[in-house]
């Protein structure tokens, strides 16, 4: 098979809540999507690196994904890729392309070759994929939402929340988690994410106020990830690495007492053959693996589904509750969450329902 047509497509999609990242407000959100095909066959990516969490911007991706449409169009795609035992790094260089693009570039390759053998790209990546993902509902809401918040939680039938901590003062963080907790009854999973905010002491008074509630885990809590065993052994508190993860190589993610999860956006860590890598090695240590967004739009999120679906047990929720950000989507068959599951056919039926109308195609320059 050969890519015969390597297309490259700009969207910028209106987010319904603004995202604040490293202080600066974001009402949109930009990225690229990438058509491949060979004959009738044809595969989607999206390359959409996040403001302040990737390393390379939009412009940087979109001058990236040109030269490799320069390389690679017209070329043959090798055998066994699907394997991600390292075809795509044998193809294209191990540290060849940024994160989005690789992302995006794999997605649009697998998705192709799954479509020649009438596969869905879940099915083309392990013999037994589950029919859905489960999501966890995510909690942003500032303190005068939270009731609705949680109306909304046990509406949906979340079975796993995550609540996002470290934007206000820890004691109201406090209140926020044992409101969240008695709300909810018990019933539901509760995992945190603090995004580093913590100085250490801080994270001790936090542990210390949420004493007694059941967490999974929470999300890089320390400013300094240095110390993060030396906070586990204080506080019993469960850790996932997120930021963290993309200053590591699968083969040099050790595990510490009390490391629960690792969180896996592969828009951020490089494609989907190096978020494998990183599930495997988890997997293989006792962690947790958890597929999560980067904001992606439809098409992104979809492959997100599938790559879950495919590489981790289903009942490990995944961080695509992002989804909700978005009002508008470019595509026919709008991907949503319902009954706090995304179904594989959904994800499907949006991957291959792209709208080009609502999409501008970036030229060559
Ligand atoms: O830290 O996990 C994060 C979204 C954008 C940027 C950073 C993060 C997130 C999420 C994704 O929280 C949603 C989720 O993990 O449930
Ligand atoms: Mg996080």
């Amino acid at each position: 098979m050969d890519i015969e047509q390597f297309d490259i497509y700009a969207y910028r999609l209106p987010l319904n809540r603004p995202l604040v990242f490293g202080g600066t407000s974001h009402s949109q959100r930009e990225g690229l999507l990438v058509r491949l095909a060979s004959g009738d066959c044809f595969g989607w990516g999206e390359i959409a690196p996040l403001p302040s969490f990737s390393t390379e911007d939009i412009a940087v991706a979109t001058d990236a994904v040109q030269r490799l449409r320069f390389l690679l169009r017209g070329q043959p795609v090798p055998d066994n890729l699907e394997e991600l035992s390292g075809g795509f790094d044998r193809w294209i260089g191990k540290q060849a392309l940024l994160p989005s693009v690789r992302f995006g570039f794999e997605c649009a390759v697998l998705m192709m070759i799954a479509g020649s053998r009438g596969l869905s790209l879940a099915g083309l990546l392990s013999d037994h994929p589950h029919g859905y993902a489960a999501v966890n509902g995510l909690i942003t809401a500032d303190d005068d939402q939270l009731s609705e918040e949680l109306i909304r939680i046990r509406d949906e039938q979340y079975r796993t929340v995550k609540i996002k901590v470290g934007s206000a003062s820890i004691e109201q963080d406090i209140v926020r988690v044992r409101t969240v907790a008695a709300g909810l009854g018990g019933q539901v999973a509760l995992r945190l994410d603090a995004n580093r905010a913590w100085e250490f002491d801080d994270a001790i008074r936090f542990a210390d106020g949420i004493s007694g509630v059941p967490i999974v885990y929470v999300e890089e809590p320390l400013a300094d990830p240095s110390r993060l065993p030396e906070l586990s052994a204080r506080t019993s508190l469960p850790i996932a690495l997120d930021e963290s993860m993309c200053s590591l190589d699968p083969e040099t993610l050790n595990p510490f007492d009390g490391l629960a999860a690792v969180i896996l956006k592969p828009m951020l860590l490089g494609g989907v053959e190096r978020a494998m890598r990183f599930a495997r090695r988890a997997i293989g240590l006792g962690l947790t693996p958890v597929v999560s967004s980067a904001v992606e739009s439809t098409v992104g999120s979809a492959a997100l589904v599938h790559l879950a679906a495919a590489l981790t047990s289903e009942s490990i929720p995944i961080g695509l509750d992002t989804l909700r950000w978005f009002d508008r989507q470019p595509v026919g068959f709008p991907l949503r969450i319902r009954n706090a599951r995304l179904q594989i056919e959904d994800a499907t039926a949006a991957m291959t329902s792209v709208e080009l109308n609502q999409l501008r195609e970036v030229c060559d320059v």
